[in-house]
């Protein structure tokens, strides 16, 4: 029996399917979309036939049908950067949560937390005046500079702890870049109390300079303040991420909200014309509903955002047009914590976003029981309009079966297997 009898016999049992589903409501609204034979060759322009939710979102929501045509689709790869020290990483010298990198005057720059204490995080009930509660509690911001993006060179403090009770005075951390009209912005977490009192709980201060490399000018005001009573960012802004967005201060930041030791932390948005403030909070946040650390950067004419660590939609690249409705763009994986990329365009107030290609990261919990403290590293990846790297586009990470055996079973896991075998055989 040829070929074409076959298909002709298939196509008249779709029909005579149609035919029965005829009396439901929703052949209504499908009723122009009939069933078809999904191609060979992967069409990619949306076919016009019924599609299952899948293939429906293969065409509404990614912007290529494949990961390697994906401009929101990325591998990240990392290198040991060279120039800094962590004192045989004892736990006393920790540097964390990088800012945005930018370039000025032939190097790039970089501001993080740097933590230099006589002894490691010891919690917060035994924490002191000297004492750390957490890995970057009586932190100060530092920054680095380099021409290569590998190599730095630590230049020291930029913003120090202020005098009690100003905002800041027990730790400055976790800071941020904007440049507007000429001038340089550095947003920082501003503790007043140990983090892991009641929580990690701090508004956000600013300090201002006419040059990345300071003097700064603590203008030592909250100008993110925490939410109302009972609002999920009641108690904590943290993360600081300014970006130029139609003509105003896009300034993204997460919140920890929920039970202690199971935090929800979500991402919101507040915005201004003067970096000063007043800010305004978006009235739909939070605008991302997962992820930990802010990384976001412009994107052809909206806002893209490195979704990593908690939350649903932990490992995905999200887009929006508006810096408002994020929408999943790509799913990925070894994302880079605390991502802060290198954002040529992040000022610009752009319309077309060129994306990136690399930035720093951190490494946390480091050094074992005792010595906690983490790393900063460098992370490359191709989110860029202006970069086809196949490389980066392939999809699957090969890991080895070390890497998979690394990933074993806790002995209370294997107590629940043991006894949940023993009680299989015996019955
Ligand atoms: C980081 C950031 C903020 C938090 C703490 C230090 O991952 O989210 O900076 O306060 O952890």
């Amino acid at each position: 029996m040829n070929k074409a009898l076959i298909y002709i016999g298939v196509l008249s049992l779709l029909f005579s399917c149609n035919q029965n589903l005829s009396d439901s409501s929703e052949l209504d609204e499908t009723e122009e979309l009939k069933y078809g034979i999904f191609p060979q060759t992967l069409p990619e322009v949306k076919p016009e036939f019924k599609l299952s939710r899948a293939l429906e979102r293969l065409y509404d929501n990614y912007p290529a049908t494949k990961p390697q045509n994906n401009e929101l689709f990325s591998q990240f790869k990392y290198t040991d950067i060279k120039g800094f020290d962590y004192n045989n990483h004892d736990g006393t010298i920790s540097r964390r949560d990088p800012s945005k990198v930018i370039f000025y005057n032939g190097k790039y720059y970089v501001w993080y937390t740097y933590r230099n204490t006589p002894l490691p995080p010891q919690g917060a009930e035994k924490s002191s005046d000297v004492i750390p509660s957490a890995d970057w509690d009586l932190g100060e911001i530092w920054y680095a500079t380099s021409t290569d993006g590998f190599n730095w060179e630590e230049q020291g403090v930029a913003i120090k702890r202020p005098e009690k009770p100003v905002v800041g005075w027990r730790a400055v951390t976790t800071a941020d870049i904007l440049k507007w009209k000429g001038k340089y912005y550095l947003y920082y977490q501003g503790f007043m109390e140990a983090s892991g009192k009641r929580g990690d709980d701090c508004p956000v201060a600013v300090s201002y300079a006419d040059s990345p490399d300071g003097p700064w000018t603590p203008y030592n005001q909250i100008v993110i303040p925490n939410g109302g009573e009972g609002a999920w960012d009641q108690y904590s802004i943290h993360d600081p991420y300014p970006l130029v967005h139609n003509g105003k201060i896009y300034l993204y930041y997460k919140s920890d909200f929920g039970e202690k030791g199971d935090w929800i932390r979500m991402q919101g948005l507040a915005t201004a014309d003067n970096p000063l403030g007043p800010f305004t909070k978006h009235p739909l946040n939070p605008v991302i509903s997962s992820g930990h650390e802010t990384s976001l950067f412009p994107f052809k004419d909206g806002i893209a955002a490195l979704v990593y660590k908690d939350g649903n939609e932990h490992n995905t690249v999200q887009f929006a047009q508006d810096g408002v409705n994020f929408e999943i763009a790509s799913i990925t994986e070894m994302m880079p914590y605390a991502a802060a990329p290198f954002v040529p365009d992040a000022f610009d107030d752009t319309k077309d976003g060129r994306g990136i290609t690399w930035g720093m990261a951190h490494f946390i919990a480091l050094g074992g029981k005792g010595k906690f403290h983490s790393k900063l590293t460098r992370f490359d990846c191709d989110l860029s309009l202006d970069l086809h790297d196949p490389e980066m586009k392939e999809p699957r990470v090969n890991y080895t079966p070390e890497d998979y055996f690394k990933r074993s079973l806790s002995n209370k896991q294997k107590e629940r297997i043991e006894k949940s075998t023993a009680a299989y055989t015996e019955n």
